[in-house]
């Protein structure tokens, strides 16, 4: 099975298009757990074990863990996974990219290493940089397209033979890069025109969409702009707003309450 099956087995197992972004952040830790010795594994094992049924993926992002040199609490966290929840698969957030010996390295990485399922990339240096990722079939390969942040206009809507270079990362993503059915694109939730024009140049691409929750993104939005003609094609993130909802001791418990109610938002978005 590769990522895409995977992605679409658990959404529909969970009836969920939620992803928990493990984005662990020390300062936000009910004290109690920061005198442990792997607090970051002990926090997200918690999140893990009180969300699994709620979501089609987790995603955690490397720079939480390689800032305070937490890459073992990583790799932990996705082996947890695997072994306790092999349904679920795991992107790594980490948006490598480099020439093609060193985007080697980078894949090595991700897939070998740390044996995620999907990573996400950047498409900035050219399709030839692509190619190293693109070649594990089974994998999923994050392109960045239309990010969430407030200047990714900066650059990705810069018009290029009169069209936004967001457009034609689409573009290239539906017509060339998805030789083996791996790749998918990210589009921020806080650009809903733009997810509806990438949806009509990409229409069989699975978006990974940023921004609902802490950015504040609109659900009914991305899934009235978002979704693809068999009623999936998304996997929704959210972070801080899933695992920092609170920083007391019942941060599990409240983190399945937020899953929950993001999840039930989506898809009572998904009916309207
Ligand atoms: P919250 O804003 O806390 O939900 O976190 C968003 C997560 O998605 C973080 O891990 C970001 O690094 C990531 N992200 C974006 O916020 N915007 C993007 O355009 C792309 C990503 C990503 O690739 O996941």
């Amino acid at each position: 099975m590769n990522f895409i099956q995977s992605i679409n087995k658990a959404r529909k197992q969970n009836n969920s298009f939620l992803c928990v972004g493990l984005d662990p952040d020390t300062s936000k830790f009910p004290r109690e757990l920061l005198s442990g010795s792997s607090p970051l594994f002990t926090f997200n094992k918690a999140i893990i074990d009180a969300t699994a049924d709620l979501v089609c993926c987790y995603k955690p992002q490397i720079a939480y863990y390689a800032a305070i040199g937490a890459e073992d609490q990583l790799k932990l966290t996705i082996d947890y996974i695997h072994k306790n929840y092999p349904d679920i698969p795991v992107i790594l957030d980490a948006k490598r990219n480099d020439i093609g010996s060193t985007a080697q390295m980078y894949a090595k990485e991700a897939f070998v290493r740390y044996e995620a399922d999907a990573l996400t990339v950047n498409p900035f240096m050219g399709s030839d940089t692509l190619v190293p990722f693109l070649e594990y079939q089974d994998k999923g390969v994050i392109v960045l397209c239309k990010t969430s942040n407030p200047g990714s206009a900066d650059f990705q809507n810069r018009l290029i033979d009169g069209e936004p270079l967001y457009m034609l990362i689409a573009e290239k993503a539906q017509r060339q890069w998805n030789k083996f059915e791996n790749v998918c694109i990210v589009v921020g939730a806080t650009y809903p025109e733009e997810m509806k024009a990438i949806r009509e140049t990409a229409p069989s691409i699975t978006f990974l969409v940023p921004g609902i929750g802490a950015q504040g993104g609109d659900i009914v939005s991305v899934m009235k702009n978002g979704i693809d003609g068999s009623g999936g094609g998304l996997i929704i993130n959210s972070s801080r707003a899933i695992i920092h909802a609170v920083s007391s001791m019942d941060f599990a418990d409240r983190a399945r309450d937020a899953a929950i109610r993001q999840r039930d938002a989506i898809n009572n978005a998904k009916s309207v």
